[in-house]
């Protein structure tokens, strides 16, 4: 008996490696999205715990199910030749059990459909949109002011960052130039892909002072790992000044691209 049941140990290590998995590492492998910082942000962050949490607990009831099934009727316990009760055929019990995943199935799509709808629609009432092109490898950035930020792909150090003022709701228009990329901030909004020939739409509300990563989550190439993205936010008046700057830099004859 001791033997059987220290055959089990490596059941063990499942909610080993879940614990330690949810330990936020600077790489980024944390099951856990970041804080949110944009309802949209938000919203995924709530459709993920919201599937999530209900999923662990029944992975937890139904495996637990299944080992005190296992060690309490097991064969060595039973009378030599035991049969247990047979319900195959039970019209109740099958009916059961298929509709029950089906319910629990059909309300995470709805759930999930409704969140979609929400955050990739081509919001209305926003304030402003920036046009976000995606290429092999780097994202530019062309305001309505008629600048454009260009935030090219390195691993060397940190990308110049895509500056928006806080609490303005602002219409990302994602464009492709070659192959399709996928513009991503987990702090802030869904992957949206940049198609070419194909406009699709996200937004933002970035609703504090700060800088978040993101990095684009389509395979585009081998520069693909170098597209990383910084989404950095300030106070409106320091918003305006920057964007000044952007402008004087774009009159400039001999302006450089956005340092
Ligand atoms: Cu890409």
């Amino acid at each position: 008996m001791k033997a059987s049941i220290a055959r089990l140990w490596p059941l063990a290590i499942v909610p080993a490696a879940f614990l330690l998995s949810s330990c936020e590492a600077p790489g980024g492998i944390s099951p856990i999205f970041p804080t949110p910082v944009s309802p949209n942000g938000q919203n995924i962050y709530n459709t993920y715990i919201g599937i999530s949490v209900p999923a662990i607990i029944v992975f937890v009831l139904v495996e637990a199910a299944l080992l005190w099934v296992v060690i309490k009727y097991r064969r060595s316990k039973q009378p030599a030749g035991y049969i247990p009760p047979q319900i195959h055929g039970n019209h109740t019990l099958e009916i059961a059990w298929t509709l029950a995943p089906l319910v629990i199935v059909l309300g995470i799509a709805g759930y999930s459909f409704a969140e979609l709808q929400t955050d990739f629609q081509p919001v209305s009432h926003y304030d402003f949109e920036v046009v976000v092109s995606g290429h092999q490898f780097g994202w530019n950035y062309t305001y309505p002011e008629g600048f454009t930020v260009r935030q090219e792909g390195t691993l060397a150090g940190d990308v110049q960052p895509f500056v928006v003022p806080v609490n303005k709701l602002i219409r990302l228009r994602m464009q492709g130039t070659d192959v399709i990329h996928s513009w991503w901030v987990p702090a802030i909004s869904g992957k949206t892909d940049a198609v070419p020939g194909y406009d699709n739409f996200t937004w933002l509300k970035v609703d504090r002072v700060g800088s978040w990563r993101g990095e684009c989550a389509e395979l585009c190439g081998s520069g693909h790992s170098t597209m990383q993205i910084i989404v950095q936010s300030m106070e409106q008046s320091d918003y305006d000044a920057w964007v000044q700057k952007q402008k004087q830099k774009a009159a400039a004859p001999s302006a450089s691209p956005s340092p």
